[in-house]
């Protein structure tokens, strides 16, 4: 299997902690969006990352890699058979795409991409998505995480972990302002979910890129 993309995106490294939990072997090939790898496109006809190949089977999109995954290796099972509990993670996966991610795309795009790519941040739009955007998604986490639970879903790790855990890594690079004193619950959450060992991997990939910038 070969996972295509940089794993400095929240979903490609979601894909690659989704194959760690599953102790699935994978080829990793850290293309930026868009590349003009002719395999990748095969798999990525947009150009998003992240792209997927099992053979001559291509995917793009981590949910429908994710969904390829758990049907194809249902052993650690990341979305559950229950139906209140599987639409509940489906849930908290779109609240990451849809929510989670606009707002960290702004502040990392401006403080760390923009520095990558030698072109000129937009600070304010930062700035905005930490006093604006981004707080009620935070308190919103917060209350779900309220009674204790280790996990967003029932009690054990799903693919809504994973998904809600991965863009906090991208805030973390772009220095976000955040007032964790308001989030104790959901501080403690993303540190348990990112030091998983399923993150291991895309962590360094990371950090091969960012400490070029550093
Ligand atoms: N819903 C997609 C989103 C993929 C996506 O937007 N990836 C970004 C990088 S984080 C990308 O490739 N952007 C380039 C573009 O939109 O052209 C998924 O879950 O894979």
């Amino acid at each position: 299997m070969i996972l295509y993309g940089a794993s400095l995106s929240p979903f490609v490294r979601k894909v690659g902690a989704i194959l760690g939990e599953k102790g699935l072997d994978f080829e990793h090939k850290p293309v930026a969006p868009g590349a003009d790898d002719p395999e990748f496109k095969q798999c990525s006809p947009f150009g998003k990352i992240p792209g997927f190949r099992d053979g001559d089977y291509c995917l793009a999109d981590s949910s429908a890699i994710t969904h390829y995954l758990e049907a194809k290796h249902p052993g650690t099972a990341m979305i559950p058979a229950d139906a209140e509990a599987r639409g509940k993670v489906l849930w908290f996966e779109e609240v990451a795409d849809t929510v989670l991610v606009p707002p960290m795309g702004a502040i990392f795009w401006n403080r760390v991409v923009a520095r990558l790519m030698g072109t000129e941040p937009d600070e304010a739009a930062a700035v905005n998505a930490e006093e604006n955007t981004l707080p009620p998604v935070l308190a919103y986490l917060e209350s779900q995480l309220a009674d204790g639970r280790d996990y967003l879903v029932g009690d054990s790790l799903t693919l809504a972990d994973i998904a809600v855990a991965s863009p906090f890594k991208n805030l973390e690079y772009g220095r976000a302002n955040i007032d964790w004193g308001a989030y104790p619950k959901l501080r403690a959450f993303v540190d348990r979910i990112l030091a998983r060992d399923s993150f291991a991997r895309m962590l360094e990939a990371d950090m091969a890129m960012i400490g070029a910038v550093a």
